[in-house]
């Protein structure tokens, strides 16, 4: 069996729009009220796939989950006097991010010999926490191979649990036991701290982890006041790499020794606020992005379009590549339609080790398949979507019929 990374990238739904829903998430609530542009949205999406699939020889998929959500819209009651962004909430097409669908443990990391998955209750955003049971129901069908798969439900409210993009994994090679690093915050702060202790405790109990390779982390409170409302804002880990900003976690050297000492091969590619301040850094999303061992074993850092327009990202990039160190390459990618809801390359994506072999292959992608995605989503998804539009009979039948026209080309009408 050869245990591989496959990011599976979320497909942006027909519904993408800017409604302006997490508090804490600054683009997003700078962007609220603009018009969106989907087929833009979820083209960029597949570009950057096909990147990564050129790249690494494997990339997957998850399909858009079902919106306008009509369970929602019953439950919330609307009438005149409710706002807006009640009804927007069911609309939303947030389980693109796919960071926040699941927490993954591979299987040399746990007990039983079984790649793990748990999705995410998201439950500190009414629109986020709308997605865990048809998200699981995918992940169900997507790792179905219960001998080599475990899906959990989500951890009981009211525990907040974000997934993956507060979690972290350092191993010598991705097909071996790794240390998992669980970055949680605490509550108190001008936003909501997202992450509870105990969700990701009792995800790491869940999934059997060895407690001597489990480490807990606190992420830094003024981080999170400046936006950093997941830690993949501002830190991400590969391989035994931990790229990350000087102000990521609440006692920066605490967290190297704690890390260290389950993990004594760590290298840390620290980014210091005189080279990239935190502002500069989430507006950015520098962190965000993907860190990818290639196949020639060098790694190489994919990064929003952003970084590449700001003079002290791409000074620090350009010096850190002449450095010589563990990041041989920075790629930029374009996908602004999701970065101005707070969502850069990396929260686009959820990793798992594991045998592709076990996968559903329907997850996986290739050219063809791409080429049949990009022109589905070129007939169907809205060009456009106003503020205004959001509630419309005929923008719902428009967004239900393009990604039921979605799941019919990938075979996947089971979704439905
Ligand atoms: O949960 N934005 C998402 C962005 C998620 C980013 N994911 C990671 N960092 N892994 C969020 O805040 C905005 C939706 C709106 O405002 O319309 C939104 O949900």
């Amino acid at each position: 069996m050869s245990l591989t990374e496959i990011n599976f990238d979320g497909i942006v739904g027909p519904s993408h729009n800017y409604a302006g829903l997490s508090l804490g998430n600054i683009a997003s609530a700078s962007h609220g009220g603009d018009p969106s542009y989907p087929r833009a949205a979820a083209l960029q999406g597949v570009a950057k796939m096909r990147g990564n699939l050129a790249r690494l020889g494997v990339q997957g998929f998850l399909l858009p989950l079902p919106r306008p959500n009509h369970a929602l819209l019953d439950a919330l009651a609307l009438d005149e006097t409710t706002p807006p962004q009640l009804r927007a909430a069911a609309w939303s097409a947030s389980s693109m991010w796919t960071a926040n669908a699941a927490t993954v443990s591979p299987a040399p990391d746990t007990v039983d010999g079984r790649c793990h998955l748990t999705p995410a209750n998201l439950v500190t955003m009414l629109h986020r926490a709308q997605e865990w049971p048809d998200t699981k129901r995918q992940l169900a069908i997507a790792f179905g191979d219960i001998a080599h798969f475990a899906i959990h439900d989500a951890v009981p409210p009211s525990f907040g649990d974000e997934g993956a993009a507060n979690h972290m994994r350092l191993c010598e090679s991705h097909d071996a036991p790794g240390v998992e690093v669980f970055v949680y915050g605490r509550p108190g702060g001008r936003f909501p701290a997202r992450q509870h202790e105990q969700a990701s405790r009792i995800v790491a109990r869940r999934h059997g982890l060895d407690p001597a390779r489990t480490v807990f982390i606190e992420q830094n409170p003024e981080a999170i006041a400046a936006g950093a409302f997941h830690n993949d804002v501002v830190a991400v880990a590969n391989g035994r790499v931990l790229f990350t900003h000087a102000e990521a976690f609440a006692d920066q050297q605490n967290a190297y020794d704690a890390i260290r000492a389950a993990f004594p091969a760590l290298e840390v590619v620290e980014v210091p606020s005189c080279a990239v301040t935190l502002q500069e850094a989430i507006r950015t999303y520098l962190f965000n992005a993907q860190l990818l061992t290639l196949p020639s074993g060098e790694m190489a850092l994919i990064v929003p379009e952003e970084c590449r327009e700001s003079a002290s990202v791409w000074g620090w990039a350009e010096g850190m590549l002449a450095s010589n160190g563990p990041i041989r390459q920075v790629i930029p990618v374009d996908v602004r339609q999701s970065m101005a809801n707070g969502g850069g390359p990396a929260c686009l994506r959820l990793r798992v080790v594991c045998d592709p072999a076990r996968v559903d292959p329907r997850f996986l992608l290739d050219e063809a398949k791409a080429n049949r995605i990009e022109r589905v989503i070129a007939q169907t998804w809205p060009e456009q979507i106003d503020p205004a539009d959001i509630g419309s009979d005929a923008l719902a039948a428009s967004v239900i019929a393009a990604r039921l026209a979605l799941l019919d080309a990938l075979d996947l009408a089971q979704l439905g």
